[in-house]
């Protein structure tokens, strides 16, 4: 059994400049929502005790992005390490960092099977991907005198469209692929809770509570007060389908709480970018 770490790591909110004169941790995260990558990462880095400078991310911002090597966030820059994007390295980095607690199993089977399950959530075509999908789905439908419409601002719902790869037809596959990613994870709490565990795999806490938490929030985001969430986006999280909604178990939504309670708490408050927002 890994120990806890008595303190939680912070995050101070600097200027691109700052982070970038600077040595040690750097974080560049979206803030506005719950985007899963992000989320998860922030609250890994907390978990393990790592204090770290935050940029907000900013669409477009070409310096921000010459900085960290890649268009979106999250992006980790370690002293002169190469800057990571990939949840996988992301996570590795932080066991790397603070051993303890441990977020990757020791034992061989469960690691696999962690990291199998956070391919399920995080990884192209995943659930987190798949909701994404869906929300530019809503947000760029024809217009509906009957239906208003719950998306992003359509400008940026086109840009995330072109750089994620939505066109319409992929709408019915994200869909089913979110009940079926929803049902592998509720399957896993269900094991979990049978032999006396509140964690996806068991009574040890990992990466997998962290960000499948982060993405249940992107599905049915928590309120206001538990996660703060830039009123201009909170009807595209809020708008979900009702066979999605179905998916949706008591237990899932009661290990998000859990977990936001607990460990995904002092969700940074979503300042508006001077571009506009970035989900
Ligand atoms: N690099 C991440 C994925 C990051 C990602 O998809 N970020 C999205 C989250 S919605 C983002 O930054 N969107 C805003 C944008 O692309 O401008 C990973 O694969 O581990």
């Amino acid at each position: 059994m890994t120990e806890p770490q008595d303190r939680r790591g912070t995050l101070r909110f600097v200027d691109l400049e700052t982070a970038r004169a600077a040595r040690g941790l750097r974080l560049v995260l979206i803030t506005a929502l719950p985007s899963p990558w992000s989320e998860g990462a922030r609250a890994l880095f907390a978990v393990k005790g790592l204090d770290a400078l935050a940029v907000r991310f900013v669409v477009d911002d070409a310096a921000m992005a010459a900085w960290t090597g890649v268009p979106n966030a999250p992006a980790v820059m370690l002293d002169d390490e190469p800057p990571r994007s990939g949840w996988a390295e992301i996570i590795s980095l932080g066991e790397r960092l603070s051993p303890t607690p441990a977020l990757v199993p020791s034992d061989p089977d469960a690691r696999v099977l962690m990291f199998g399950l956070l391919h399920e959530i995080l990884g192209e075509g995943g659930l987190a991907w798949s909701r994404r999908l869906l929300i530019l789905h809503e947000s760029l439908r024809p217009d509906d005198a009957r239906r208003p419409r719950y998306g992003f601002p359509r400008a940026r719902a086109e840009l995330l469209a072109r750089r994620y790869g939505y066109a319409p037809p992929l709408a019915a596959r994200a869909r089913a692929r979110i009940i079926e990613s929803l049902g592998v994870l509720d399957a896993s709490l269900e094991r979990s809770r049978a032999a006396g565990g509140r964690y996806f795999l068991g009574d040890e806490m990992t990466a997998l509570d962290l960000y499948g938490a982060a993405a249940m929030a992107a599905v049915v985001p928590p309120a206001d007060a538990v996660r703060p969430i830039l009123p201009l986006l909170r009807p595209a999280l809020e708008h979900l389908d009702a066979e999605i909604g179905a998916a949706v178990t008591p237990a899932l939504l009661a290990h998000r709480d859990l977990m936001y309670a607990n460990h995904l708490r002092e969700a940074p408050p979503p300042a508006a970018a001077p571009r506009g927002p970035a989900p």
